[in-house]
């Protein structure tokens, strides 16, 4: 194990920039690429980072101190090969310098890495007045906190907005422990949710009112039942999904006179096999292939990242005695209008008997709920994250409908596709709607 110094590479024009805050203290691990130390100047702060992974020794900078390009950060016992290679002379992809002979003794790889370690600056100060994002608010100040990009990147994991949130360091800066103490407080503020009730404080913490305390027994009998376990789990799901998503509903219809007199034949051709072919797999059969079209519905947003699954596991809600749960068909692109009802059959079943497992219950890509088999026009389904979108199914009627010179009766069914909004656009939504609703029209379409 060889020890280096860990300088300060390349940073521009910044000479002499004070060091703000220290992230690491001497027996840390670090990575590479990890930030070691934020300076600022009167411009911007940008935070120093690791060209090696390794233990830190010892630091050579405290809080105050100035720096420039070549000040040693700290004294780092590297590990073998998981150094960064010397920069290149250019400032733009800089790193911190290694001893040559360790950035000789870097493998290939680890040389291509390097220009990832460029410190990135951004304003010091709260800068001036920005217009906030959406083009028709274009009115609304955001305000900018003062922080240094690492404590930025904890308070978005956390999703803290951090103009909320008082800065303890120089200057009214936030630092970590701020962030940390703020959620703390909120938390105590809400008192720890459980799932399916109201908070303690019933949003206080997001400046709403509190929840209503009532004694309903003043006005008659009532009786209180614990919620089942299922409902509990599901409750605190659909809570969270509910608040995070941005959820947006596109309501379709399609005709599906002709497929459910399709379903209504071959239920009779196979009704000696005790197969009954459902609406629900004539839905997954056609959402497959709208999802194979629309690939970003059937995606997951990793951070800035959107997942695009290369594979179609469909879930379905399933209405049981204890509550609702979502049984997963896998590979349901592989599988026949057939299969899929026997399966789905099977699945739910098993979901009414509380017998489902874990992994039966997994790796959805999308999911279905359909409450044609009870009533209703169309409902607003919550997305089942980390899915982008669900569809929600409700009666099929019989209607009159125009087709250009006359009232037909045809039946129609409504969908009801919520998505999130982060992910899909509004005519993205409506253009699966509407290719949904064609295929469900002429199935033969689905199988092209
Ligand atoms: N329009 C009109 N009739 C419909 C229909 C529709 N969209 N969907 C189903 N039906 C009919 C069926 O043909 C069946 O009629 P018959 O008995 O005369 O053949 C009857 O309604 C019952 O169907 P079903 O709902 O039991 O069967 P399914 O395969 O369509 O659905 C399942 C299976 C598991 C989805 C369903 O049983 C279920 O649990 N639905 C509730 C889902 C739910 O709770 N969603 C909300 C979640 S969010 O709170």
């Amino acid at each position: 194990m060889a020890t280096i110094e860990v300088k300060v590479p390349d940073i521009g024009e910044f000479r002499d920039v004070e060091v703000i805050e220290v992230l690491v203290k001497p027996g840390d691990r670090v990575e590479v690429e990890q930030s070691l130390i934020t300076v600022e100047s009167d411009k911007a702060s940008m935070e120093i980072p690791s060209s090696s992974a390794g233990v830190v020794k010892a630091l050579k900078v405290k809080l105050g101190d100035k720096v420039s390009q070549g000040s040693t950060v700290l004294e780092l016992d590297a590990d073998a090969g998981q150094t960064a290679a010397a920069a290149p002379a250019t400032a733009a992809s800089a790193s911190v310098a290694a001893p040559p002979a360790q950035a000789t003794a870097a493998p290939a790889q680890a040389a291509l890495k390097a220009p990832a370690v460029t410190p990135q600056p951004v304003p010091a100060r709260p800068g001036p007045p920005a217009a906030s994002l959406m083009g028709n608010d274009a009115e609304a100040v955001v305000v900018k906190a003062h922080a240094s990009p690492s404590v930025r990147r904890f308070a978005r994991e956390l999703g803290v907005d951090l103009s909320r949130v008082r800065g303890s360091g120089p200057k009214q800066r936030i630092l970590h422990d701020d962030v940390r103490a703020w959620v703390k407080d909120v938390v105590a503020q809400a008192g720890a949710p459980a799932a399916g009730t109201a908070p303690a404080t019933g949003g206080a913490a997001l400046g709403l009112l509190a929840w209503p305390q009532v004694d309903f027994a003043k006005f008659g009998p009532i009786e209180s039942r614990p919620l089942a376990r299922i409902r509990r789990i599901s409750a605190a799901n659909l809570h969270r999904n509910w608040v995070m998503i941005p959820h947006v509903t596109n309501h379709e219809e399609a005709d599906i006179t002709a497929l459910e007199a399709l379903r209504v034949q071959l239920n009779r051709e196979n009704e000696k096999q005790g197969i009954k072919v459902t609406m629900l797999a004539f839905l997954i059969k056609a959402c497959v292939a709208a999802l194979q079209r629309f690939a970003e519905f059937n995606a997951s947003l990793d951070g800035e990242s959107l997942v695009l699954k290369r594979y179609w596991h469909i879930g379905f809600a399933a209405d049981t005695p204890a509550g609702l749960v979502v049984p997963v068909i896998r590979d349901a692109d592989r599988k026949g209008v057939l299969e899929l009802a026997r399966e789905s059959a099977e699945l739910a079943a098993k979901a009414r008997e509380g017998k489902l497992a874990p992994s039966e219950m997994q790796g959805g890509t999308f999911t279905i709920t359909s409450l044609g088999g009870i009533g209703g026009t169309s409902f607003t389904p919550i997305i089942n994250a980390p899915e982008v979108a669900i569809l929600g199914v409700s009666r099929s009627t019989m209607r009159p409908v125009w087709d250009g010179a006359a009232f037909q009766p045809r039946l129609m069914l409504p969908l009801s596709l919520s998505y999130d909004h982060r992910v899909i656009d509004g005519a993205a939504a409506a253009r699966f709607s509407v290719y949904l609703a064609r295929l469900l029209a002429d199935f033969r379409r689905a199988v092209l």
